[in-house]
């Protein structure tokens, strides 16, 4: 299997943890693809008509995007511990804590853009701000909900690893981990996994 993915990507990231966590690492080849919301790819287009990553390509040559439905298709290849439970209120909590991660997610890599790729004049920083806003409230809700986690490392936990991350990698200044002690004692534990320490963005 080929995997289009970067080293920035949080999307890619979550990919890439749940094949490890889920003991396919070995199977997957990860190409560092660049990516840019104005650039044109057309290799990448041909691939995901979105041009995002990440991207995977199967065995048998199939595409499958985004995050969220690779992730789920992995888990289809392994016989260890899912990462999506099956059925009943705990995969709809698992899907919802992966929705929470992934909207965190989408509004910081488009406060990322608005910073970094979008010309300075044409800046506004209201919509930066209500961007914001998703992601103090999402965060909020991750400090509520982790002592309900209890030890589990699913596709919820993934996603909520990868916003972290992100945001350390990103968005240090912001400091997400004042008044949140719950969730940076989670995070302490999580970011020692073999699986996140070997995808810490860069
Ligand atoms: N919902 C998608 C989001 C993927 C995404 O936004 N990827 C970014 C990189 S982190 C990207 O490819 N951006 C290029 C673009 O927006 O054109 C997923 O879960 O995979």
């Amino acid at each position: 299997m080929k995997l289009r993915t970067n080293r920035a990507s949080p999307f890619a990231r979550k990919v890439r943890i749940a094949a490890r966590e889920a003991g396919l690492g070995g199977r997957i080849e990860e190409i560092e693809t660049p990516v840019s919301p104005v650039a044109a790819n057309d290799e990448l287009a041909r691939e995901n008509p979105l041009v995002k990553i990440p991207a995977l390509v199967t065995g048998a040559g199939e595409v499958l995007y985004d995050s969220a439905v690779i992730c789920e298709y992995l888990d289809t290849l392994h016989e260890g511990v899912k990462l999506f439970p099956a059925a009943g209120p705990r995969r709809f909590a698992a899907l919802r804590l992966q929705a929470l991660a992934d909207g965190i997610l989408d509004a910081a890599v488009l406060c990322r853009y608005e910073t970094f790729a979008r010309p300075q004049p044409l800046r506004w920083a209201e919509w930066i701000e209500g961007q914001q806003r998703k992601i103090f409230g999402g965060l909020a809700a991750l400090e509520t909900g982790v002592d309900g986690w209890s030890g589990e490392f699913g596709i919820g936990q993934i996603g909520a690893a990868c916003v972290l991350g992100y945001l350390d990698f990103r968005f240090p200044d912001w400091d997400w981990r004042t008044g949140r002690p719950r969730l940076v004692q989670w995070y302490e534990t999580a970011a020692r996994r073999p699986s996140v320490r070997d995808t810490a963005p860069s």
